[in-house]
């Protein structure tokens, strides 16, 4: 406690200066120094002066490298966050470190010097700039590595001339505001381990074929060495925009946005389904510009986007699923006034998106009405949608039957994905969502024999059948997703349970791949879980597996799934790959010595497989983070709004 009688100090007397006590006042420094200075002969005054005015000219002009090195200097002590080069745009400096790869296997390597992208190329030289700083990621911390301790690490920079950013411990959300752009993509680019190198060759591998015998058309077919149309929309190309993006395929990225600009038509005298081209172009434009910032691909998606809203011109303002883009006329399929439920309900995300970019609120409007419309519709069963909507009477139609896959699945991904989309306020979403996954275990969940695999099977008037399609699998990740934002924990159980039954689709079948569909086996004395009928043994390179694993892994960080998914890349590339360039679609996963190949590379494969094989096997959880950006149903990625 302070008293002022205590004396804690001991005082010096400085001896007397011209009569006074040294009392540290500035005042009777100022005139002692005075004084000192009149004394001075003017010769010396001068001469003092002159040498002033130098050294002031000489710090002048060492400023700019000494505040490089102090820059350098506080770099090492782990205090510079972000770089700013001198000239040019700003770099992203690569904080790498070579994750351990759990089953090396020898993967062919991309031709570094030709078409690699450029930061795995700048690693090769890396010797040569051994004086760099270099900083070790891992466990989602920075530190600083001496140069000599580190073989495997580097600092590189990025092609895509992306910021750099501190690694987030507790990754917050973006603050990305409703109608600004988002600022260009933080993707970091440790070097990249086997695993990741194989998925870029085979990318290159694919593209290759496309490039070659499809260019601009919307598939590839390998084996005829040709290509099939679909809209006449690029489809391919557009889809695998963003792949190539995070893929650090650059000049293949440059060629493809150069056809985009001059050559995607959108203005063509075609029949285009809504959904589709939501989800693949206008999806894929989104996410690109959203990685880019490059406004040319904004432009196009809301090109697109006014194009494709004639669809909503229906009396219940229940989209049809066909648009003429050219002529801005919609229309029901030949057959039915009906439209398919996943189909009207998976176009949210891209026409949010588009609204907030734009600043149009039209898109918007139209999409939220359809949610609201199916919100307070009659006809579910235990928050299960059936599978059609009529455009005329907005009910649904055909019911009685119930499924997780073809023609319902990503209504079910979409309710979860629009309340994260719009920063977990939409609360109606959110019930359906959880209502829905309630009536899931309720009705369509069993275990089969004799592994006793969690599935999900399907209900047709009561009747239940243990059907599962092969796009059932995207749900593991989607309940992982969901469990991440804090909702019920027995959902990532469950998605546990469901991704070792997904897996097990591809491992227990001849040629490591899972077909279309797979029927599980209820009866206790059978010898195998998983049966599959000669009409559903094809395989169509899809994703929803891998997507699956990478939502495992991400939220995991369980090795395993990545073994998973090598396990299924490894596949593709036995069985589906075409020696002349591209992958292929096959009649038979249960033939391997023919698997009977279709001829057609899905765009998805290149959109979806690939890039989620990608992100399955990057240790670097911020690559795509999943705090900030969600994946629409065709893995173009979209940011997750903060207000
Ligand atoms: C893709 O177009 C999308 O993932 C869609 O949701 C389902 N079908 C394919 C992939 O299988």
């Amino acid at each position: 406690m302070y008293s002022p009688q205590r004396r804690d100090f001991i005082s010096v007397t400085l001896g007397n200066q011209a009569g006074r006590t040294y009392d540290n006042s500035k005042t009777w420094r100022r005139q002692s120094c005075w004084r000192k200075w009149k004394q001075l002969s003017r010769l010396q005054r001068s001469l003092i002066a002159f040498l002033f005015v130098f050294m002031v000219v000489c710090g002048i002009a060492a400023y700019p490298n000494l505040s490089e090195r102090w820059q350098v200097e506080s770099y090492h002590n782990g205090e510079l966050k972000q770089a700013e080069p001198a000239v040019g745009p700003r770099v992203a400096v690569l904080l790498p470190k070579a994750p351990a790869i759990t089953q090396p296997q020898k993967p062919r390597r991309p031709n570094l010097n030709k078409r690699g992208p450029p930061f795995l190329q700048k690693r090769l030289s890396k010797k040569e700039n051994a004086e760099e700083p270099k900083i070790n990621k891992e466990e989602n911390e920075a530190q600083v590595i001496p140069n000599d301790q580190e073989e495997e690490k580097d600092i590189t920079i990025s092609w895509r001339g992306m910021k750099i950013e501190p690694e987030q411990v507790n990754p917050a959300l973006p603050d990305t505001k409703k109608g600004e752009p988002v600022p260009n993509e933080t993707i970091k680019e440790p070097a990249l381990n086997e695993r990741q190198m194989a998925v870029i060759e085979a990318f290159q591998h694919a593209w290759k074929g496309y490039k070659q015998y499809a260019w601009g058309h919307d598939e590839l077919k390998p084996i005829s060495k040709t290509y099939s149309e679909w809209f006449g929309l690029g489809l391919t190309l557009v889809d695998a925009l963003d792949t190539m993006w995070i893929l650090g395929q650059q000049e293949e990225f440059e060629e493809a946005k150069k056809w985009v600009v001059t050559d995607l038509n959108l203005g063509k005298n075609v029949d285009v389904n809504l959904f589709e081209t939501t989800i693949r172009i206008l999806g894929g434009l989104l996410s690109v510009y959203n990685l880019t910032g490059d406004q040319v691909f904004l432009d196009k998606a809301s090109e697109l986007g006014n194009r494709l809203m004639p669809a909503f011109d229906t009396p219940s303002r229940i989209p049809y699923s066909d648009v003429n883009i050219g002529r801005g006329t919609a229309h029901p399929p030949r057959w039915t006034s009906d439209s398919t439920v996943a189909e009207v309900t998976s176009i949210q995300l891209e026409f949010r998106e588009l609204s907030r970019l734009t600043k149009e609120e039209k898109y918007q409007a139209s999409v939220n009405e359809v949610m609201k419309h199916i919100h307070k519709l009659g006809g579910k069963m235990d928050g299960l949608v059936p599978m059609f909507i009529n455009t005329n009477s907005g009910q649904f139609s055909h019911l009685g039957v119930y499924t997780l896959g073809a023609r319902a699945d990503s209504y079910y991904e979409y309710l979860l994905k629009q309340w994260i989309q719009g920063g977990r306020k939409e609360s109606d979403l959110l019930d359906d969502y959880l209502q829905a996954i309630e009536g899931i275990k309720k009705n369509l969940i069993r275990k089969s024999e004799p592994r006793k695999l969690t599935f999900v099977g399907e209900l047709s008037h009561n009747q239940f059948s243990p059907k599962m399609d092969h796009l059932v699998c995207f749900l593991p990740g989607t309940l992982a997703l969901g469990a991440h934002y804090g909702l019920n924990a027995d959902h990532m159980e469950l998605a546990k349970e469901l991704m070792e039954t997904c897996y097990q689709m591809y491992a227990q079948i001849e040629t490591g791949l899972s077909p279309e569909i797979v029927h599980f086996n209820l009866r206790p004395h059978n010898t195998k879980d998983v049966e599959v009928k000669p009409a559903d043994r094809h395989n169509l390179l899809r994703p929803e597996t891998v997507e699956s694993l990478f939502y495992m892994y991400r939220f995991t960080r369980d090795k395993k799934y990545q073994d998973w998914g090598w396990q299924i890349l490894q596949n593709f590339n036995k069985y589906t790959r075409v020696d002349t360039g591209g992958y292929t679609s096959i009649n038979n996963v249960r033939k391997s010595e023919n698997p009977e190949p279709r001829d057609k590379m899905e765009s998805f494969f290149l959109g979806e497989t690939l890039k989620y094989l990608f992100l399955l096997f990057s240790n670097d959880f911020n690559l795509i983070s999943l705090d900030k950006y969600i994946f629409n149903t065709e893995a173009h990625i979209l940011p997750i709004w903060t207000t």
